[in-house]
């Protein structure tokens, strides 16, 4: 008995060791959980789904960890969470490149998508003649009556995304670019009181600004982007600007994948597979879409979107070392 079960056992660990150099790994994945940050706007939360779910089929164990956006990069470079799955350069590229800097958090790659956060309006604002020369900021200077909102004091209202995402940035760009006597930034609580502003301004036939930001499922809707003066390097206060540069818009931008450094060692097979993975525009546009336009769970819409593209997802999860890697 006890030597069949030492040959069982031997036979086994031979097909293990077979399993393991057909893949081409060279050591198995902890069985600790790999834990996913959740922040608080649509496509980055379907895609924590996504990535989880394509980490599960690989047979790893996913937590997933609730962050403030910011608090999120200090989260990854200690451990406390072990990816960052959307890092958007216009919002998020200091927070990034500082823990970079601190040491503990690696890059692991860019996405396809291209991207930019910026202040902007949905197309029937145009349409509609509410602030004849959009969008060339400078039409701002002769239509703010038009975005007057009760908590404005009279002056036309940008409505911007949470203050956790962006800082001083757009109250500086206003006066910057001297447009604070006649505008001002009102703060959103959350992506979907961006969203219930939109439809609140179409009903009620009034103009309305709101930050916005590609790739999103308004990129189908219509929305058009206010076009700045250019950004460049340096030109905001926070990176060394001054009143004279922090009136320029926002950078067309990359959106980056950032990892705890000691993920590939622990977990070999989820980082091989995270930082070969990359959306496209379309790509996390409909992951926002599933829950903003179709009102299904986050949960539910990486389901569906797993399933639904199972052709663009699989080769990261099987893909083996020496292989486009
Ligand atoms: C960080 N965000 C994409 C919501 O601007």
């Amino acid at each position: 008995m006890k030597r069949l079960t030492k040959k069982l056992m031997a036979g086994t660990f031979a097909i293990g060791l077979a399993l393991v150099s057909a893949t081409g790994a060279a050591s198995a994945d902890s069985s600790e959980p790999i834990k996913i940050p959740i922040k608080n706007w649509s496509s980055q939360i379907v895609m924590a789904h996504v990535i989880g779910g394509m980490f599960e089929s690989m047979g790893n164990n996913v937590e997933y960890v609730p962050v403030d956006n910011q608090a999120s990069f200090e989260a990854v470079r200690v451990g406390d969470i072990t990816i960052l799955q959307e890092v958007w350069q216009s919002t998020m590229q200091n927070a990034y490149y500082n823990a970079m800097e601190k040491g503990g958090l690696i890059d692991a790659g860019t996405h396809a998508a291209e991207t930019l956060e910026e202040m902007g309006v949905p197309n029937w604002v145009i349409e509609q003649g509410l602030c004849p020369g959009l969008p060339s900021w400078e039409a701002l200077k002769d239509c703010s009556a038009a975005f007057a909102t009760p908590d404005s004091g009279g002056k036309g209202r940008w409505l911007e995304g949470p203050q956790s995402w962006h800082g001083e940035v757009m109250p500086n760009r206003i006066k910057g670019l001297g447009l604070d006597d006649t505008w001002t930034v009102k703060f959103a609580g959350g992506a979907d009181a961006l969203w219930t502003e939109l439809e609140a301004a179409k009903k009620e036939g009034r103009g309305t600004v709101i930050f916005n930001w590609t790739p999103n499922f308004t990129d189908a809707s219509g929305f058009t982007f206010i076009e700045f003066p250019e950004y460049y390097d340096g030109c905001r206060i926070a990176d060394g600007g001054t009143m004279d540069t922090t009136g320029c818009g926002s950078p067309k931008g990359w959106l980056k994948k950032g990892a705890f450094w000691k993920f590939p060692k622990t977990h070999p097979n989820a980082y091989r597979a995270f930082s070969q993975l990359s959306f496209t525009t379309p790509q996390i546009g409909s992951m926002a879409a599933l829950v903003d336009v179709d009102k299904m769970t986050h949960e539910d819409a990486a389901k569906k979107w797993l399933a639904d593209n199972e052709d663009v997802w699989k080769p990261w999860a099987t893909s083996v070392l020496g292989e486009g890697n």
